[in-house]
């Protein structure tokens, strides 16, 4: 079980809570179809990725990008049982979307980069060090049905 400090826990609720959802999803998983091309295999069905900028205005990638965001609100309501609350979810995207584990380290990082960005200076190494590792559970929890 993972242990999570007073100030692991306050910062984690306060980034979800001024997280603009609207704004963050879509602009990660924008960036992580365009800096990491090959996740665009899984969004076939998504219409244009062709580039950049058909990326960042392709509604079913922004709309899919708060899915994504609001999925990890469920971490977050739940930070002593992550791995539980993504039971199913890890089960559906290895065995019904195939999703290579590797790329959920992939998004995490591209959420941190936007997140750091919007958070400017507030964005400090400790903050930094509590939402990594928040996102590292995440992962591993996303990534427990391949194991
Ligand atoms: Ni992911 C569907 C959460 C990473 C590809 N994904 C979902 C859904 C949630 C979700 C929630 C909706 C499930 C449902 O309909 O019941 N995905 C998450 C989270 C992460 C993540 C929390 C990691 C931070 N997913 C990824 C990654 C990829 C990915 C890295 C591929 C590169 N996910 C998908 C695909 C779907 C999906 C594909 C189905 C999309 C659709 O609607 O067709």
């Amino acid at each position: 079980m993972v242990e999570w400090t007073d100030f692991e826990r306050a910062t984690i609720q306060n980034i979800f809570g001024i997280m603009d959802y609207e704004v963050v999803g879509p602009a990660a998983l924008s960036r992580c179809l365009v800096v990491y091309p090959w996740t665009q295999r899984y969004f076939g069905g998504f219409g244009n990725l062709y580039n950049a900028a058909a990326i960042a205005s392709n509604p079913m990638v922004a709309a899919h990008g708060k899915v994504v965001l609001h999925g990890l609100d469920r971490a977050v309501r739940n930070m002593d049982n992550i791995k539980g609350t993504y039971a199913e979810l890890s089960v559906l995207h290895s065995e019904k979307l195939h999703v290579d584990p590797d790329n959920f380290k992939l998004l995490a990082d591209c959420l941190t980069i936007v997140v750091a960005a919007r958070m400017g200076k507030d964005f400090t190494g400790e903050v930094q060090a509590a939402f990594q590792k928040f996102l590292s559970v995440v992962v591993s929890s996303l990534g427990r049905q391949y194991h």
